[in-house]
């Protein structure tokens, strides 16, 4: 029996959720009347969210590749245990390696209301604890509807307590990064990966250049303005102290290969994150639950 065969067996639910593969991973296709969304079970990485009558909310690359052990440009990466490059060793992966390696999808449950739940764990191996040899489990709960959410939740099992860095790094779609805002972040320290410092965001958040800000003790609600596509998108978080956004502009991209020709232009990572200072301290048999719901509103009430 393929992993396909034996997936739809465990997990399918007819009409709601199937499996199949893109490109070289697994992954779960979503359907309700709300929305519609694909999962890998790598990383369990949201590739794509689509609500109902709206155009897609989650950016993909035309370029992203999909194989084991490769980042996916695009979707929402979940950045565990640690965010950015590791505290002490430059060969372990950045933004950690929970999103390049397998997880196992735990559990499928279609909702009373329509909405249709997929909750994976990530499994540990030798390689995962060569790099984080805290005893701990993790968990991505997804719940695809109107809204999406997403509960990233870190158990530390062990006896004692462990710095966490954590990041929900999605990529949004907007019409033209150069007319697209961001809301909600007026007044928060930030520190600048471009210009250095830690300035204090004025008014909302333009983009003319490559923009990669860590956002500090931000508060949980923050909004993607798109004159272009006529909406915004809401971001809503819980057990986060940290927002990044981020935008590669012209040069990064193209150094990074995997955007595409003007691929910056419609994109913009906004990441529900305990990043730098904010990040937790979990203390032995205690649980840190961090999540983002997305929602999609017409730009005129
Ligand atoms: O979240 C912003 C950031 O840390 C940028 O500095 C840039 O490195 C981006 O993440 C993409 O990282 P990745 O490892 O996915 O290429």
């Amino acid at each position: 029996m393929s992993e396909i065969e034996s997936l739809t067996q465990q997990f399918g639910i007819a009409g709601k959720l199937g499996f199949e593969m893109v490109g070289e991973l697994a992954a779960a296709r979503v359907t309700t009347p709300f929305a519609t969304a694909t999962i890998a079970l790598q990383g369990a990485h949201v590739m794509t969210w689509q609500p109902a009558g709206q155009q897609p909310v989650i950016w993909v690359s035309k370029l992203a590749k999909y194989a084991p052990g490769k980042s996916i440009r695009g979707g929402a990466p979940v950045c565990w245990p640690w965010f950015g490059p590791h505290a002490s060793d430059a060969t372990f992966p950045g933004h950690g390696f929970a999103r390049t390696v397998p997880w196992a999808l735990v559990a499928t449950k279609a909702l009373p209301d329509g909405r249709v739940r997929l909750e994976f764990e990530l499994t540990q191996t030798d390689a995962t604890r060569a790099q984080w040899s805290h005893a701990s489990v993790v968990r991505n709960t997804i719940t695809v509807g109107e809204e999406l959410e997403v509960e990233l939740a870190t158990t530390n099992t062990g006896k004692a307590p462990f710095q966490l860095g954590q990041a929900l790094h999605t990529y949004f779609v907007v019409g033209d990064i150069r007319k697209a805002t961001v809301a909600g972040l007026e007044g928060c320290e930030y520190l600048d990966k471009v210009g250095g410092g830690r300035p204090r965001q004025q008014g909302p958040v333009t983009f003319t250049q490559e923009t990669d800000r860590i956002y500090l003790g931000t508060h949980g609600c923050c909004g993607i303005l798109d004159p272009v596509m006529d909406r915004t998108i809401l971001i809503t978080s819980t057990g986060s102290r940290s927002t990044v956004v981020w935008n590669p502009w012209i040069a990064k991209a193209e150094k990074m290969g995997d955007f595409g020709p003007d691929g910056h232009l419609g994109m913009v990572c906004v990441e529900t994150a305990n990043a730098a200072e904010d990040v937790i301290t979990l203390p032995a048999g205690e649980t840190h639950r961090m999540t983002a719901q997305y929602r999609v509103v017409a730009a005129r009430g």
